[in-house]
């Protein structure tokens, strides 16, 4: 059955590589035929750049919970399926983050690690993101195994954990350092409080997720860390905010002298706001792409209608398009959205975590 299921996914994704670049894409009874023999002989097949290109594009198109899908045709898609080491995996990282990051001007990438093959599961990246700081409650287990390996950092406040690539499932994860110019850092100030930057808050520039599985056609490629840029709501309103994560919304009431006996007097929804002006005006005066919630909003419905013209559904999950700030100040909030469809493919798919 899963030659089955993999034969037919293939078929699938060949024929709307096909309906979708009618110039580029050849005869597609032909490329089907070579596809089918292949998986037939060896339980896979190999996507021609152009495929693996519009297959990773398409799975940020079909990413329901992404208010950040406007630009999906732009994504830059690096091909390096044919790294399996984890010393060049990393040092692939490693630039996938020098040209993200581009001086502040955030570019969407993705980095393409070899897929997994019949009997043999590729290496995977430990961790939900390439760039994450070791006093994070999100990261206590990253950290767990980071120290079990022999990493002896993680004292200071905001240090980055090394990165973690496990290059098969019964072997032990090797561990680097990120190098100091791969993580591009936003020192946190408020516009107005001079105080706020005594709170010695930062956060890095270049959210890039690397715990998903892109599956492209029936292949899984495991380690495919991709990248946009922060919508300031991530860090203002959840990253710093929530309570079992940097918990600051007592020390930002503090600072602002908010009147925290009463949860009337509303301090908690002003020290977001507050917190969340922080991060867009220090991103801002750094140079550093950031969206705030509005524009982000009013670009996704953008978005939606232009995908309208082009005759195609846009699904999309109410609970995780809208905010976690003002939600019903903004356009997204006001309206349903086609339902997301779990078996749409291609797709960035959650895996078990490690
Ligand atoms: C989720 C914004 C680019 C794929 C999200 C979320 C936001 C967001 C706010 C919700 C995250 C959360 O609540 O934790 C943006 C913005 C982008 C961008 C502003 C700027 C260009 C991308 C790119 C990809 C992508 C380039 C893939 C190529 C996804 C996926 C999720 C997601 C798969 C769901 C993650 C999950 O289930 O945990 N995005 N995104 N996004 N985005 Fe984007
Ligand atoms: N909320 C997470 C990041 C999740 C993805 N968000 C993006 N993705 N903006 C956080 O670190 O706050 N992206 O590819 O740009």
């Amino acid at each position: 059955p899963a030659l089955v299921d993999k034969l037919s996914a293939a078929e699938s994704f060949i024929r709307q590589f096909a309906a979708e670049n009618p110039e580029s894409a050849g005869n597609p009874e032909q490329r089907w035929r070579q596809v089918r023999r292949a998986v037939e002989s060896s339980g896979t097949y190999e996507h021609t750049p152009e495929e693996l290109t519009f297959g990773a594009r398409v799975a940020w198109r079909n990413a329901a919970r992404c208010i950040g899908r406007l630009y999906w045709r732009s994504l830059v898609v690096r091909d390096l399926r044919q790294l399996r080491h984890p010393d060049e995996i990393a040092e692939q990282c490693f630039e996938h983050l020098r040209q993200a990051t581009n001086g502040g001007r955030i570019r969407p990438v993705v980095s393409v690690f070899a897929p997994d093959r019949p009997g043999r599961p590729a290496a995977r990246l430990l961790g939900e993101q390439l760039v994450r700081y070791a006093d994070d409650p999100l990261s206590r287990r990253r950290l767990a195994l980071a120290r079990e390996l022999g990493w002896k950092g993680g004292k200071e406040e905001f240090d980055v954990l090394p990165l973690l690539v496990q290059s098969a499932p019964e072997r032990a994860p090797s561990w680097y350092e990120l190098p100091e110019d791969t993580v591009l850092e936003v020192p946190l100030r408020h516009p107005e409080h001079a105080g706020f930057a005594g709170l010695g808050l930062r956060w890095y520039a270049v959210p890039a997720v690397s715990d998903m599985t892109l599956e492209i056609g029936g292949v899984s490629y495991p380690a495919a860390p991709f990248n946009g840029w922060y919508m300031g709501t991530e860090i203002g309103s959840r990253n710093l905010g929530d309570a079992d994560r940097y918990d600051l919304l007592p020390s930002v009431a503090a600072l602002f002298e908010l009147d925290t006996a009463s949860d009337r007097s509303l301090w908690r929804d002003r020290a977001l706001v507050e917190l969340n002006r922080a991060v867009l005006h220090s991103f801002q005066e750094a140079g550093v792409t950031m969206a705030d919630h509005h524009t982000e909003s009013t670009r996704f419905l953008s978005h939606i209608e232009r995908e309208r013209r082009s005759g195609r559904p846009v699904p999309a999950d109410w609970s995780w398009i809208v905010p976690p700030l003002s939600g019903s100040a903004t356009a997204v909030f006001h309206r349903s959205y086609d339902p997301p469809d779990e078996k749409l493919r291609p797709a960035f798919l959650r895996r078990p975590s490690e």
